[in-house]
């Protein structure tokens, strides 16, 4: 298979990680997307992703699958025992709403507010702003991070006792973060060790 990709930017540093956690690294061809210079603007590029972004996963049969989300569930599913996503219905509810809850408030919203509210990836790129709603952004994903660590306060990991996809996020999430100048504040102590226990993951080495 392969993954269309930029290295080191978030959403594909959440495929990279689910990718090492269920070992298929070795099975997976990456072909470099030059984000920065348009590429995934390119007609080429649409056609396997409308929306225009990485990454982008297309199997050997030609059928391709973006969206982050939907790229881990069939990883998952594709190998192994479903530990990332959910094993029964239960845990596929409780860790697809923490996934999901993680993905708008954290990681949307400082894309959204990198994009907006900053001079995001520049003018060719970025050619409609609104940095009002960049600023609001910010803010939800404010009160994204003081609503983690109180879920920190009953739980090991965002959705329960093991790390899920919903950790993936999360560190993606904080990745973005770090390049906007966002940081937990130290009195969020719970999600600060939990971000030094999710860091020392060997999966967050071939991401990075
Ligand atoms: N919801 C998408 C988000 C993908 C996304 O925004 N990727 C970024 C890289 S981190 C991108 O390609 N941005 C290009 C752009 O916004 O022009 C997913 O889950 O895959």
């Amino acid at each position: 298979m392969k993954i269309y990709e930029f290295k080191g930017f978030p959403n594909p540093a959440r495929v990279r990680i689910a990718l090492a956690e269920k070992g298929l690294i070795d099975e997976t061809e990456f072909v470099h997307v030059d984000v920065p210079k348009g590429e995934h603007k390119t007609p080429a590029f649409l056609a396997k992703n409308p929306s225009g972004a990485v990454p982008v996963l297309e199997l050997a049969d030609g059928v391709v699958i973006s969206e982050c989300s939907a790229i881990i569930d069939y990883l998952d599913h594709a190998s192994g025992e479903a530990e990332l996503t959910g094993k029964n219905a239960k845990e596929r509810g409780v860790i697809g709403m923490m996934q999901r809850k993680i993905e708008a408030g954290l990681l949307d919203a400082v894309a959204a507010y990198f994009h907006h509210a900053t001079e995001g990836l520049g003018p060719d790129i970025e050619q409609y702003q609104n940095k009002g709603w960049g600023e609001r952004q910010r803010n939800v994903a404010i009160s994204t991070i003081h609503w983690m660590d109180e879920v920190l306060s009953h739980q090991a990991y965002m959705a329960g006792d093991r790390f899920t996809v919903a950790d993936i996020t999360a560190m993606a999430g904080f990745a973005f973060a770090d390049f906007v100048n966002l940081d937990i504040p130290e009195s969020c102590s719970r999600l600060r060790d939990w971000r030094t226990r999710v860091s020392a993951r060997p999966s967050a080495q071939v991401a990075a």
